[in-house]
Formats: C-alpha cells, sequence, structure tokens
C-alpha cells in the first residue's frame, strides 16, 4: 500500500468526545431551525468516531415550564401527555435525519429529575441559594426574567427584548441562585480559556454582559405548576432554566456513574445564539457553585429565516424538514444547511437556494463523477479493477492537502470550508475526466491507471463527505467494494485500498434533479 507521507492530524491526549444539543421545547413541531443545530452535532460527532474518538452525543426534550402548560392547555390535554406525544415529533425526525445520538433524555424523566433537585440541594447548602421575592417581567416563549430597564415598551405594550413578544408581571415568592458571586470567577475562566465562548464575537458579547454586572436569578416557580417541585417547598417548581441545564449531567449519570466519570466535562454544547448566556454564564456558574468542572466550550451558531423572514406559525412559513428530505433527500438537506452560510453566522433558507445546490453540486458535480467514473470501470475493465497504479500528478497534490484542510476546519467548526474544500476536489476530479478522456484512450496501462486514480479519488471523497452525508458516502463505498463499517478518518490519506480484482458495482444514481417551486 503507498501512504501519502501526509503526517498524522494533531496529537490527542484524550480520545473521549462529549457533544450535546440544547433540549428543545416540546411545545410544537421541530422545523429546520432544531435539525440545524441537530445535524451540525451528529457531523461532528461522526467526524470524531471516524477519528477513533470514543463519542458521546446527546440530544432531547425540555418538556416542562409555563411554555409547555400553556401549549398543553390550548392542546386540551394534560402536560406530560401532551409532551408524551410532541416528543415523538423529534425522536422520529432524529431518525429520518440519521442523526446518530446516543442517548436521548427527556427532562421529565426520574433520572432527570432527581439530579435537578440534588443541584438545587447542593446550591443551596453552599449558600448559595437563598429565599426572597420576585417582582419583574417574565416571557413566557423565552422563559425568561426581564428587568424594568430591560423591557421594551411600545404604546401600552411591555415586550421581551430578545423576541419582541408580550411580557408577564410576575410577583411571587422565590428561591434565589447568587450568580452575582460568580460574576469576577466567570470573567476569569472566560479568559483564561478563550474556547470556552465561540465564536470570537459572542466570546466578546457574554463578557461585556458579565462587565455589566450579574444580577442573582430567580430559580423557582411559583405561578407554574408544571416543573419539579422545589426540595423541601413542594409549593413551588423548579425554574425551567434551572432544571433543564441540569441535563447534560444527568445524562451521564452524575455524580458517580461511569459515564459521568468518563465523559464530563462536556467538549462542546452547540447551541442557538438566542440560548448562549444561560449557556456561557447561568450554566458554568451553577456548576461552579456546586463544585463541578464547566464544559470545554460552548459555540452559539446563528439563526436560519426562512425566504428573508423569520419563522412564524402566524405567516405560515415553517419549514417542515420531513418535506425537505422528501423532495430532496436526507444528504441534500444535511449538506445545504451546513454549505450554505458559516457555521455562527445567520442565513436564509429558500427552497430556490436548496434546488440550486443540490441540481448543481450534488447531481451534476459528485452524482456525474462517481457515475462516470463507475461507468468508465464497467465499459472499458469489465467492472474489475485490475491494478494500482500511482498517484497521478494531476490529481496528488490535492489529494494530499484536500484531508488536511477538511480536518482542520471540522475540528474549527467551519464546516462550509470543509465542504468548499471537498468541492474542490470533486470539480478536480471531474476535470481530470475531461482533460485525460479515459473513453478514448487505447492504451491499457494509461487507461487502467486513469480509472484506478478516478477510484480511489471518488473512495477518499466519499471518507470526507461520510460526517455530512453518511447514506451518501456509504452508496458510494458499496459501488467501490468497501465495508463502510470499517471506514477510518485515516482511510482519507491513504492510498491503494482499492485492491486489484475488486468487482465495482454498477452506478445507482446518487441524487435525481429536482426542480424548485
Ligand atoms: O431554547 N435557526 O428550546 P427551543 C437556527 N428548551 N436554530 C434554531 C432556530 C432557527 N431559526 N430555531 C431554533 C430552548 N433553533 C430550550 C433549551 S437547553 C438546556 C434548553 C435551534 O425548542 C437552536 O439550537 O426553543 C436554538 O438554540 C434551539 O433550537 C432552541 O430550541
Amino acid at each position: 500500500m503507498i501512504t501519502f507521507p501526509a503526517k498524522k492530524t494533531a496529537k490527542r491526549t484524550k480520545s473521549k468526545f462529549y457533544i450535546t444539543t440544547p433540549l428543545y421545547y416540546v411545545n410544537d413541531v421541530p422545523h429546520i431551525g432544531h435539525a440545524y443545530t441537530t445535524i451540525a452535532a451528529d457531523v461532528l460527532a461522526r467526524f470524531k468516531r471516524l477519528q477513533g474518538f470514543d463519542v458521546w452525543f446527546l440530544t432531547g426534550t425540555d418538556e416542562h415550564g409555563q411554555k409547555i402548560e400553556n401549549a398543553a392547555i390550548a392542546a386540551h390535554k394534560e402536560p406530560k401527555a401532551f409532551a408524551d406525544q410532541i416528543v415523538w415529533n423529534f425522536i422520529n425526525l432524529w431518525g429520518a435525519l440519521k442523526i446518530s445520538n446516543n442517548d436521548f433524555i427527556r427532562t421529565t424523566e426520574e433520572r432527570h429529575q432527581r439530579v435537578a433537585q440534588e443541584i438545587f440541594e447542593k446550591l443551596k447548602s453552599k449558600g448559595d441559594i437563598y429565599k426572597g421575592t420576585y417582582e419583574g417581567w417574565y416571557c413566557v416563549p423565552d422563559e425568561s426574567y426581564w428587568t424594568e430597564m430591560q423591557v421594551v415598551r411600545e404604546g401600552d405594550k411591555v415586550l421581551c427584548p430578545e423576541c419582541h413578544r408580550p411580557v408577564e408581571r410576575l410577583k411571587e415568592e422565590s428561591y434565589f441562585f447568587r450568580l452575582s458571586k460568580y460574576q469576577k470567577k466567570l470573567l476569569n475562566y472566560i479568559k483564561r480559556n478563550p474556547d470556552f465562548v465561540q465564536p470570537n464575537f459572542r466570546r466578546n458579547e457574554v463578557i461585556s454582559f458579565i462587565n455589566q454586572g450579574l444580577r442573582d436569578i430567580s430559580f423557582t416557580r411559583m405561578t407554574t405548576k408544571w416543573g419539579i417541585p422545589v426540595p423541601g417547598d413542594p409549593d413551588k417548581v423548579l425554574y425551567v432554566w434551572a432544571d433543564a441545564l441540569t441535563n447534560y449531567i444527568s445524562a451521564l449519570g452524575w455524580p458517580n456513574d461511569k459515564k459521568f466519570k468518563k465523559f464530563w466535562p462536556a467538549d462542546i454544547h452547540l447551541v442557538g445564539k438566542e440560548i448562549l448566556r444561560f449557556h456561557a454564564i447561568i450554566w458554568p456558574a451553577m456548576l461552579m457553585a456546586a463544585g463541578i468542572k464547566p464544559p470545554k466550550q460552548v459555540f452559539a451558531h446563528g439563526w436560519w429565516t426562512v425566504d428573508g423572514k423569520k419563522m412564524s406559525k402566524s405567516l405560515g412559513n415553517v419549514v417542515d424538514p420531513l418535506d425537505v428530505i422528501q423532495k430532496y433527500s436526507v444528504d441534500s438537506f444535511r449538506y445545504f444547511l451546513l454549505r450554505e452560510i458559516p457555521f455562527g453566522a445567520d442565513g436564509d433558507y429558500s427552497d430556490k437556494a436548496m434546488a440550486a445546490r443540490h441540481n448543481s453540486e450534488l447531481a451534476d458535480d459528485l452524482g456525474n463523477l462517481v457515475n462516470r467514473t463507475v461507468v468508465l470501470v464497467e465499459k472499458k475493465l469489465g467492472n474489475v479493477v485490475r491494478v494500482i497504479a500511482k498517484p497521478d500528478a494531476d490529481i496528488a497534490p490535492l489529494l494530499k492537502t484536500t484531508p488536511k484542510k477538511v480536518t482542520q476546519a471540522l475540528e474549527r467548526m467551519q464546516f462550509h470550508t470543509a465542504l468548499a474544500e471537498i468541492w474542490n476536489l470533486v470539480a478536480a476530479a471531474n476535470r481530470y475526466i475531461n482533460d485525460n478522456k479515459p473513453w478514448a484512450e487505447n492504451d491499457s496501462a494509461v487507461l487502467a491507471a486513469e480509472l484506478y486514480n478516478l477510484l480511489e479519488t471518488v473512495r477518499i471523497i466519499a471518507v470526507l463527505i461520510y460526517p455530512f452525508m453518511p447514506e451518501t458516502a456509504e452508496k458510494i463505498f458499496r459501488q467501490l467494494g468497501i465495508d463502510y463499517k470499517a471506514v477510518q478518518w485515516k482511510d482519507a490519506v491513504r492510498w491503494g485500498v482499492i485492491k486489484p480484482n475488486t468487482v465495482i458495482r454498477k452506478a445507482e444514481i446518487l441524487f435525481n434533479k429536482v426542480e424548485a417551486k
């Protein structure tokens, strides 16, 4: 086997990787925003598994609080029965999207409720929880408290500064978490760990927010009954964020389970930008108070709009991922979301943009490359690989640099760059066919060498796209006679994996062209 003299990817001291998504509210069906975070987490989980990491990938649902209670009332259901119904929309969607999560946690599960209560008690025993009265504003859709200074007034309406929906006035007895005490410690942690909050511009936002001064936060609710009972004060329930954030350790069986010991601290909490403060301020402060290590990184991505507008039921522009994958394919959808915008920035979804990428980059570029290669091998070599040829100078330099660039991009969460690099290689391979014209080659040795180069290039591309498009990669591996279960990331820097006498299976169309609406 000829191996490129490429250096091994970065040395690692630890072989575990723990990645999480937010726990999605079960008030409604999932849309492309929820799919986005979960697909991004899945790509990283698959990438790390291929690299040999022991991966734990967690997702789940946030099932308590006033928002769910109100949605259940509107549906004439008990909150738990309502959650039991809605949760299937998430479980089924993750199945359809080929999400490879290792666990799925619901905050109504006993294993979670126990931990949420124990953490509350622990903070209380440390003197970081105290009794008082909360008086101020509350945004139910965001489940967040706002002060007089923060709310937006428009005429006689009082609106949430984050989502611009009306807020409620609250006055209730409550237990507060002494968040203010952790201001300095948090700032130090963020400064000492530049990767903790990413991207960098979000890190700066978090730092300036903390510098404005942190206020203690109400950690219980009285007027809402749908939640985890406060230990020792059953008239109250835990504030839904104080409950839900602890899922990241409850799912690992904190404090004694070997999963917790192995996987904590989390390597990455992936979140949307609107919930960054909960994850980068409140959550690490809770952990510090409980004497538990903070996560290594919180990465906040941007928001999708649809046809230039915020997705909303009233506008009727909420995109159901199941509709998209039915029209295009799971892999087209996964590809589009991560190729269209840099991770961290906002983006816009439209059927037109989706169709454009599907038809040109998937059907034309990748689909044709694989199809042409396999058809040529069928016609010219009778489907059988003859020899292992050396990498051709026309394509070898790119074959050598691309895997490295893709690895680097994935390690920096630059999914769109990783895909752009892979598509440079796809374009180079298509050019290689056009320039060398193997269909007209009369010298059988030259022909065998060219086709071998194409087959190995296609194989390497399949390795590189695997985290993004597992179904497509598997289809390609099957055509090349490769057991996809045995594929590793380092196979992308190997040459000579396809052996002589391998039977190449007949081309199967990877992507059918689709017309935009
Ligand atoms: O906030 N664009 O749950 P949630 C991109 N339960 N991502 C989007 C999006 C959009 N338009 N809309 C939603 C909650 N998301 C809490 C979290 S965690 C302990 C508790 C994604 O159902 C994005 O990841 O409102 C965002 O942070 C998340 O869904 C919010 O989901």
